[in-house]
């Protein structure tokens, strides 16, 4: 990756459920026993002076996390090791069943893994729920600092960063989500209350990131169908700043998976399980969890076990769940299906020299899990669903022999990086079983021309390069918050641009209309220009070109501005009046014929959402609904219809979906208001330049300026021009400052 020319100081700061270690207290004091997992190595390769992220952490990484020791225990105790400073977050034993136990796991763990039907909707949940974030940030209040960088992780915390960001505007904030996010049909599930808490709060981030595109798409279109939000390029303009949305695959610490292939303890491990089982091992390792998909591998199995005779004594399959909330009914339940299913295909297949399954319920130390890992012909992942699955990975990084075949289930997000695994459908029992034995019979070459392509992609996209990929985005932001930055036009740069225009010899005006040279009012057909507006725009229309540049069709713009000496563009660049003609022409690169197949779509909103209307105009079709008699049940309609213009529309048709203010509109790709403003442009050779508008579509031509032309943004929101003015009252005055 490339590096970043500065590197940013300040604090890093860890915001997750549970603290990086156990606090143990015994005669002698604390002891602190760190924990081992993915995110804490992760984390740690940032203090380590990893010389390759964006960011020089100082001080020890502060961690603010849950702890089940109270805080009368932990009085007077020091909380820190060589790596981090702990800040515990207490939280009271009923609080935190609803909160932990109840809205996270009895709620969202089930319904962003798509099992809506085991989701518990219940209002306390919600309520603990926003009690625990407001906790988490309570402990937080004092401990940040200005330079601090906050990385906050996962579904217990979605709350939290907008909570952070209301207090603390300046500091960066990262959030990372380690489960799916569901496509929208299961996340409006939830009451819409809910949902618009978990979009706003995880829009207090400056970046957001998931495992896969898909689970940002789905993001994406929650925030656009919850706030009305949309996104351009991974990037939410909240008009006063940016999110940026996206994929970060979460991985491993490589080399250490790798390297242990030869440490003594796996090597041992290896061999005694190689010399206790059949001749080919197929091992799997997951919590005890119905996302993982056990009784669906189990089933799958028990497949293999029924067609493939030759099989039988010859092959063990290693089942290790690990044990995960099993004093919850529901998965003593699962365990007890588990272990019937177990015995039932024990008793049916197995022999007295052999057992086809070796199910063990507990976990392992890492050498004896790597030891499984690089013992074992085939891996078997099929959960589900899963955000990642990470023991895929760690299995193929551990692969230093390059043999070994990987099945792993479509559902994993893992999947999505690992195409040389054999994939499956985790609830298709002929394909887990046939799957089993394509990997039993792949030939050595075969496994490892497969590993050595997925040990590339992990080697060079470990947990290293993972966390300096998100911290690089966090200092995009910035270059991408400055180049957009709202910059008012001063006093002083005023008498420069009319300096500049006074000299210069021929010059180019681009002005947009509703919103620019007339106040956005609620019946468009009342946006007529004032005398004043109009004398001052005739006035520099006789000495330089004047552009009038906008969405509205022919007719209306001829209305009111035909008796001024300007260009008129109409349709945001489909038809152009040249001064002093009386006729307009149309764009040459539009084609007729599109308006059939999207004509009916918009027309089925009509029906549905009572009160909007379709506009056809010469060469688009616009879907208004600010006459709806519901402005906000209209509002979700128009989400849904430019999600389903988007997503449906075929590309042949080159097509573009504008959302302008209560309009969404359908026009032509080939051109808009940076292609019309080109053409003029290239006619002449100008030297000053000024572009104004109010528009999302202004933005195209502001784009489309060379860097030394004068772009003037009305309004605060978020834009490319180098100029803002605070709303449309001040253009006069600016206008005025060109007077000759
Ligand atoms: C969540 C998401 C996402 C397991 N048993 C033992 C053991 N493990 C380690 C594995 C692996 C980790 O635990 C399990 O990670 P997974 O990714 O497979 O699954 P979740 O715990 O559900 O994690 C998941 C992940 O967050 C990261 O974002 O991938 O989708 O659900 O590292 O090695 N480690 C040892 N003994 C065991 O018995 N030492």
């Amino acid at each position: 990756m490339k590096k970043l020319p500065t590197r940013k100081k300040g604090r890093l700061i860890i915001v997750a459920y549970r603290l990086p270690f156990k606090i143990i207290k015994n005669e002698g004091g604390t002891s602190l026993f760190q924990n081992s997992g993915g995110l804490v190595s992760a984390v740690l390769s940032l203090a380590q002076g990893n010389d390759n992220t964006s960011f020089e952490f100082e001080d020890k990484i502060q961690w603010i996390g849950y702890t089940d020791n109270t805080a009368e225990e932990l009085e007077g105790v020091t909380l820190e090791n060589d790596n981090f400073r702990a800040h515990p977050v207490f939280i009271p034993q009923e609080l935190n069943d609803n909160y932990y136990e109840g809205f996270c796991n009895d709620l969202i763990w089930p319904l962003f893994h798509y099992f809506p039907t085991l989701a518990r909707f219940e209002n306390e949940f919600f309520e603990a729920y926003q009690e625990a974030n407001l906790l988490f940030y309570d402990a937080m209040v004092d401990v940040i600092q200005p330079d601090d960088v906050i990385w906050i992780h996962d579904y217990q915390l979605m709350m939290l960063p907008d909570m952070i960001r209301q207090k603390f505007p300046k500091n960066k904030i990262g959030f990372f989500f380690h489960i799916p996010f569901p496509s929208f049909e299961i996340f409006r599930l939830l009451p819409s209350i809910w949902r618009e808490a978990i979009i706003d709060g995880i829009l207090g981030a400056d970046v957001v990131g998931f495992h896969t595109n898909d689970y940002v798409e789905y993001f994406l279109k929650a925030v656009r169908m919850v706030i009305g939000q949309g996104s351009r390029m991974h990037y939410i303009n909240l008009n006063n700043r940016l999110v940026k949305v996206d994929a970060f695959p979460i991985s491993i610490d490589y080399q250490k998976f790798n390297d242990a292939f030869d440490d003594p303890k796996v090597v041992q491990a290896r061999h005694d399980t190689r010399a206790s089982l059949k001749e080919k091992v197929i091992f799997s390792v997951d919590r005890l969890d119905y996302s993982k998909g056990l009784l669906h591998r189990l089933k799958g199995y028990e497949r293999f076990l029924e067609q493939y005779e030759e099989w039988h004594g010859r092959v063990s399959f290693v089942m290790m769940v690990v044990p995960s909330r099993d004093q919850i009914e529901q998965y003593q339940q699962m365990k007890s299906d588990i272990d019937q299913a177990v015995g039932r295909i024990g008793a049916k297949y197995g022999k007295i020299n052999w057992q086809p399954i070796i199910y063990q319920y507990r976990s392992m130390p890492f050498e004896e899990l790597v030891g499984l890992y690089t013992a074992s012909d085939v891996a078997l992942i099929t959960p589900v669903r899963d955000g990642m699955n990470l023991v895929c990975k760690e299995y193929v990084a551990s692969r230093k022999d390059e043999q070994g075949v990987l099945i792993l289930s479509e559902m994993a997000g893992a999947a999505a990086e690992l195409g040389e695994a054999l994939i499956i459908n985790p609830t298709d029992s002929q394909d887990i079983a046939d799957a089993i034995v394509k990997a039993l019979e792949m030939e050595p070459d075969d496994q490892r021309k497969r590993m050595i392509a997925m040990q590339q992609r992990l080697r060079e996209y470990d947990v290293f390069a993972w966390t300096n990929d998100f911290f690089t985005q966090m200092i995009m932001i910035d270059q991408e918050h400055t180049r957009l930055k709202t910059k008012y036009l001063t006093e002083k740069d005023i008498s420069q641009m009319s300096e500049a225009y006074a000299k210069a010899e021929k010059c180019l005006f681009f002005f947009d209309y509703d919103g620019t040279l007339v106040p956005i009012v609620r019946d468009p057909n009342d946006a007529v220009i004032s005398d004043e507006t109009r004398e001052i725009v005739a006035e520099l229309a006789k000495r330089d070109t004047v552009v009038v540049i906008s969405g509205r069709d022919r007719k209306f713009l001829l209305e009111v501005l035909s008796d001024l000496p300007v260009h008129i563009v109409a349709e945001h660049g489909a038809l152009i009046r040249k001064k002093g003609e009386a006729e307009f022409t149309m764009n040459a690169a539009y084609q007729e014929g599109w308006k059939e197949s999207i004509r009916p779509i918009l027309e089925l909103y009509v029906k549905r959402c009572p009160g909007a209307f379709v506009e056809e105009k010469e060469t688009s079709l616009a879907w208004h609904y600010r006459t709806a008699d519901d402005h906000e049940y209209a509002l979700r309609r128009a989400q849904e219809l430019a999600w389903q213009l988007k997503n449906y529309i075929e590309p042949e048709l080159n097509l573009q979906i504008i959302e302008g203010n209560m309009v969404i509109e359908v026009k032509k790709t080939a051109f808009n208001k940076g292609t019309s403003a080109t053409a003029f442009m290239d006619e002449e050779k100008y030297d000053f330049i000024l572009a104004m508008g109010d528009d999302t579509t202004d933005e195209d031509m502001f784009e489309a300026l060379p860097d030394w032309a004068y772009t003037v943004k009305v309004g605060d929101a978020l834009s490319i021009a180098t100029k803002h003015i605070k709303n449309q009252n001040a253009v006069m005055e600016l206008l005025n400052s060109f007077k000759k």
